[in-house]
């Protein structure tokens, strides 16, 4: 993203997340890069999408919860990112939870039609469950699913879906003008830091061959290695998106989020990472997401993510 035309783009649905309060976690960070006189905020063009409700207490069901909200807000969102890019823009998005990132990347696609388009998941989870998998039907857990177009029914753990999940689950996954599905191969997609997977997800991750970075392989080959691998990867791509679920980070960093998980990535790591991939030529989108304060002590959580910005971040210098 060396380019100096960029929009920031915010969604703080949070109702795909276990806990509440990530809908809190965009302007905490905007809270702390105004503290650490980081202006981007100000400098920057800036939109959002406003969601119908940030927060329910009934979660419609339980298979899949608030699907149909999560629905309609992904076709917001979607058609939102594909104005933003067809218009020239490439993306700095803040989200509440990290399902929002499906509606973002259906956007991606739509504005990419027929272009290879390339993913990195930088994240402790593989999200890459369906409402016939999840355990805990917490729908941040899906968005892969989501866009490589799995059910993964043969695994299938709950005994009978219900008829307006499957509805949803079919309209979540032709997100888009033109309907497209699946959005993603799973040669499109690099996954970094991932360590706490389900058996059904580890499943996928492994018969479906998805490139991945495990933390021991990172401490095998080392953050620079692994950052210069993903590049190769994606060298003749169209276009790439970024994703960075701050619970990649280890959680002596990271307790201002849902589901923190032990032996994740330093603040050098994160940096040298997100300085790598925004330099990349085709890199149109970096999303940053469930940053969650009201788990937090003093804006921790979002105050690293704002030093992590300023340090590798360097088309807003
Ligand atoms: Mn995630």
């Amino acid at each position: 993203m060396s380019e100096r035309k960029i929009k920031i783009l915010i969604c703080s649905s949070e109702v795909g997340a276990g806990k509440r309060g990530a809908s809190l976690g965009p302007d905490a960070v905007r809270i702390s890069a105004v503290m650490q006189f980081y202006n981007i905020f100000e400098r920057l063009p800036m939109d959002e999408v406003k969601v119908r409700a940030l927060n329910r207490y009934s979660p419609e069901n339980k298979q899949a919860k608030y699907i149909k909200l999560i629905a309609d807000t992904h076709q917001k969102i979607c058609k939102k990112m594909a104005a933003t890019l067809a218009a020239g823009y490439k993306t700095l998005i803040f989200t509440g939870d990290h399902s929002n990132a499906a509606g973002f990347i259906s956007g991606f696609r739509e504005a990419h039609i027929d272009k290879k388009i390339g993913v990195i998941w930088i994240d402790a989870h593989g999200d890459i469950h369906s409402p016939y998998t999840s355990p805990t039907g917490n729908m941040h857990g899906m968005p892969v699913a989501i866009l490589l177009g799995i059910d993964n029914i043969e695994n299938q753990t709950k005994r009978k879906m219900k008829d307006d999940v499957v509805k949803n689950w079919g309209r979540l996954k032709k997100t888009g003008k033109n309907k497209i599905t699946p959005k993603l191969l799973p040669e499109d997609l690099v996954y970094i830091g991932i360590r706490d997977l389900e058996e059904q997800e580890w499943g996928l991750v492994n018969s479906l061959q998805i490139k991945n970075y495990k933390p021991e392989d990172i401490r095998k080959k080392t953050i620079k290695k692994v950052a210069e691998e993903t590049v190769a990867h994606f060298k003749d791509y169209d276009a790439v998106y970024v994703s960075f679920d701050v619970d990649s980070l280890d959680p002596e960093i990271s307790k201002g989020t849902g589901t923190p998980v032990e032996d994740g990535l330093s603040i050098q790591q994160a940096v040298h990472l997100l300085k790598t991939f925004t330099n990349m030529p085709n890199c149109k989108a970096l999303e940053i997401t469930e940053v969650n304060p009201l788990l937090d002590v003093h804006n921790k959580m979002a105050t690293a993510v704002v030093k992590i910005m300023k340090e590798s971040l360097e088309f807003v210098g």
